[in-house]
C-alpha cells in the first residue's frame, strides 16, 4: 500500500480548479492507498486572515472533503497546525534548503508581484509543504500542475538530506490528473482559477448557488470565431471550457468537439451550466448534511492523533540522524 498524502488551504470557497485538479484524486486514490488529507491553515496565514472566518473556512473544507467523497473511516483528515511535526520539521528543512532555489519559485513572484519586501512565510512556504509531505513518509502527492515546481523542490530537499545524512525521507513523486490539472480563470483564461481572485465570476465555487453558475458561465471569456474546437493556444476561453464540460461529463476531448460541431457557444454554455449543476449538486446537499454535525469535530481531532502518531516517528527518526537532542 502506497502512502498518499495532499492538503487544501482554508482561504475561501472551494472551486472547481481546487476539485478536478486534486480533490477528484484524492476521492480516487483512496481505493487502493493510505491517504492523509490535510486543511493547511498554517499554509493560509502566509497572508493575514480574521481569525473568526479561518476557524469557519477550517471547518468548510473538512465538511466539503467529505462532501465529495472521502472517506474518514479509510483516510485520516484533519488540521495542519494540530499536528506539531509540521513547524518542528519545517525548520530542519530550512536549514538544508537556499535562498536561490526558494527565490526560483513562479508562486512566489506571482504573489509577491509588486512589493519591495515579502512575508517571510510566503517565501518559505515551500518549505512548510516540503515538510507536510515528507512528515508522513508520503510516496504519491496528488496536485493540481500549479505544484509542480514545489513537489520538485520537496524532492531536492529529501534527496540532499538523503545524501548528506543516513536516508531519512521517503522521495516522494507528484501526481498530476491529464484533464483538470490547471482549470483557468472564467473572466481571463490566462491566468489559473483562483480562490482569492477579487472577481466572484472568475470561478464557480463548490457551493455556489445554480443562478451564480448560471451567470459566471454564461459571461464566461471566449473568442469571437464561436467554433468548438479545443486549442488552448489560440482559443484558450472556450478551451477552458471544453475541459471542464470534459471532466464532469466524463467525455474525452474529442467527444465533446464531435457533440458539439455546428453549434454555437451559447448552446454549449447552456450544456455547461448543466452538467456543472449535475455535479455540484450532490456535493452540496451532502456538505449541507455533515458541516454543522458534532462529528465533524471529532473526525477532526482523531484525525489529528492519527495523525500525530506518524509524524512523531518521523520526527524521532529525524532527530536521531542528525543528532539533535538527547
Ligand atoms: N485552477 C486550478 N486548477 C487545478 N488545480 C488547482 N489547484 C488550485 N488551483 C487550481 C489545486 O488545488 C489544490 C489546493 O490548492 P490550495 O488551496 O492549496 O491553494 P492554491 O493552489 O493557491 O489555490 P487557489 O485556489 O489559487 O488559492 P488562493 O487564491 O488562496 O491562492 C492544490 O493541489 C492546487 O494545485
Amino acid at each position: 500500500m502506497k502512502r498518499v498524502f495532499s492538503g487544501v488551504q482554508p482561504t475561501g470557497n472551494i472551486h472547481i480548479g481546487n476539485y478536478l485538479g486534486a480533490l477528484k484524486q484524492f476521492v480516487e486514490l483512496q481505493k487502493e492507498n493510505q491517504c492523509i488529507y490535510c486543511i493547511v491553515d498554517m499554509h493560509s496565514i502566509t497572508f493575514p486572515q480574521d481569525p473568526k472566518q479561518l476557524k469557519k473556512n477550517i471547518l468548510d473544507v473538512a465538511a466539503l472533503y467529505m462532501a465529495v467523497g472521502i472517506d474518514t473511516k479509510k483516510s485520516i483528515v484533519f488540521v495542519q497546525s494540530d499536528v506539531p511535526g509540521h513547524a518542528e520539521l519545517a525548520w530542519i528543512l530550512a536549514c538544508n534548503s537556499y535562498t536561490g532555489e526558494l527565490s526560483r519559485m513562479t508562486q512566489f513572484k506571482q504573489k509577491n508581484k509588486g512589493r519591495e519586501s515579502a512575508p517571510t512565510g510566503l517565501f518559505t512556504y515551500p518549505i512548510l509543504m516540503a515538510a507536510d509531505i515528507l512528515l508522513y513518509d508520503t510516496d504519491i502527492v496528488p496536485v493540481g500542475n500549479d505544484q509542480k515546481q514545489h513537489i520538485e523542490l520537496c524532492r531536492d530537499i529529501a534527496i540532499r538530506i538523503n545524501n548528506r545524512y543516513k536516508n531519512t525521507f521517503v522521495v516522494p513523486d507528484g501526481r498530476f490528473l491529464k484533464a483538470g490539472a490547471r482549470i483557468m480563470a472564467l473572466d481571463d483564461p490566462l491566468s489559473k482559477m483562483s480562490k482569492s481572485a477579487e472577481n466572484i465570476h472568475s470561478r464557480i465555487s463548490l457551493l455556489d448557488e445554480e443562478t451564480k453558475i448560471k451567470k459566471s458561465i454564461m459571461r464566461a471569456t471566449t473568442d469571437s470565431e464561436g467554433s468548438i474546437k479545443f486549442d488552448m493556444k489560440e482559443k484558450p476561453g472556450i478551451s477552458n471550457l471544453m475541459n471542464i464540460y470534459s471532466v464532469f461529463s466524463g467525455m474525452e476531448i474529442c467527444e465533446v468537439e464531435k457533440t458539439f460541431e455546428g453549434k454555437g457557444y451559447g448552446d454549449f454554455k447552456k450544456e455547461l451550466v448543466q452538467v456543472t449543476k449535475e455535479s455540484l449538486t450532490p456535493i452540496k446537499e451532502k456538505y449541507e448534511e455533515i458541516r454543522h454535525s458534532k462529528e465533524l469535530l471529532d473526525i477532526l481531532k482523531d484525525g489529528a492523533e492519527r495523525a500525530n502518531t506518524i509524524s512523531e516517528k518521523t520526527i524521532k527518526r529525524v532527530k536521531e540522524n542528525f543528532g539533535l537532542g538527547l
